[in-house]
């Protein structure tokens, strides 16, 4: 593996991203504050705690995210967003050697947490709602753009594909499109097939088998299949018991060449990136 290559590096605000290796990204979800003030810092000590930890065990990224995409979870104004995912950001940033993401669709959102210190836009909505694209442009970060079809209330609806993989595929070249005509030039993207958003089991199976044939994008992809019900469905396992199967879909997402790796459960996916990475650097 060469890792010197200048395209490979991607810089993500005041750190840059080696994208000739595979990393692990550590999820950070800021639930909703307490009513005191001692609880809402207990909660962001926490949260930096979390952040911390999963640092220390590897995580090259942490995505913060302060709006829930579980379908039926309640809306959140951009106000209360920002108010969840301001504090955290800003506290790693001065704390932790780390690039944050943030996982938001919302404008105001991007445009102040890249000011506070986030290194990349991570948008489920892949920049659709109203004025993403510019807010995205403006801020100058690298942004993850993630398949689904809808909106997260009502994309387990029946989703139809005639071949989910070409159809990801068709999307994703479309936002890229999307981008490129308000200047988001194709190096500062991340693509992500978005296991779990709009998708049965079988859309998610099939897609994940051939998730190889979306590098004709040219671009590196993201992998987010942490605890998802994927898993629980075809293992059948609740959400406290999907680790060992997550980390089976880690290690082939690795090795159909996803370089971001989205996961719950930092220190024991960092196994399988070095495990597999000591196997392939081998003569
Ligand atoms: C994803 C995400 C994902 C990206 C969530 C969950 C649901 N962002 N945010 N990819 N999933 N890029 O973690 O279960 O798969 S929230």
């Amino acid at each position: 593996m060469t890792s010197s290559s200048s395209s490979t590096r991607l810089p993500c605000g005041n750190r840059v991203l080696d994208l000739a290796q595979t990393h692990v990204m550590g999820i950070l979800n800021i639930t909703p504050d307490s009513f005191s003030d001692g609880g809402r810092f207990s909660q962001l000590d926490a949260a930096l705690r979390h952040a911390e930890s999963m640092v220390r065990a590897g995580a090259t990224l942490i995505d913060v995210g302060g709006e829930s995409t579980r379908p039926g979870a309640r809306a959140v104004s951009p106000l209360e967003e920002l108010e969840r995912v301001a504090p955290i950001v800003e506290r790693i940033h001065r704390e932790l050697d780390v690039i944050i993401s943030v996982d938001t669709s919302t404008p105001a959102v991007m445009r102040e947490t890249a000011r506070l210190g986030a290194g990349l836009i991570n948008d489920v909505r892949s920049l659709r709602r109203d004025g993403a694209l510019d807010a995205a442009a403006a801020t100058g970060l690298p942004v993850c753009l993630m398949h689904m079809l809808g909106e997260p209330g009502d994309m387990q609806d029946n989703p139809q594909y005639q071949d989910v993989t070409k159809e990801v595929a068709a999307f994703l070249a479309e936002r890229m499109a999307q981008c490129a005509a308000v200047g988001i030039e194709a190096e500062r993207i991340i693509l992500d097939p978005g296991f779990g958003f709009a998708k049965t089991l079988q859309h998610n199976l099939s897609l994940f088998k051939h998730m190889d044939s979306l590098h004709a994008l040219g671009r590196p992809l993201l992998v987010g299949v942490s605890r998802k019900s994927m898993i629980g469905q075809a293992l059948s396992r609740p959400v406290g018991e999907r680790l060992y199967g997550g980390l089976a879909l880690a290690a082939l997402a690795m090795t159909k060449g996803a370089r971001i790796l989205r996961v719950h459960d930092v220190a024991e996916t960092m196994d399988v990136v070095r495990m597999i990475t000591a196997v392939e650097s081998a003569e």
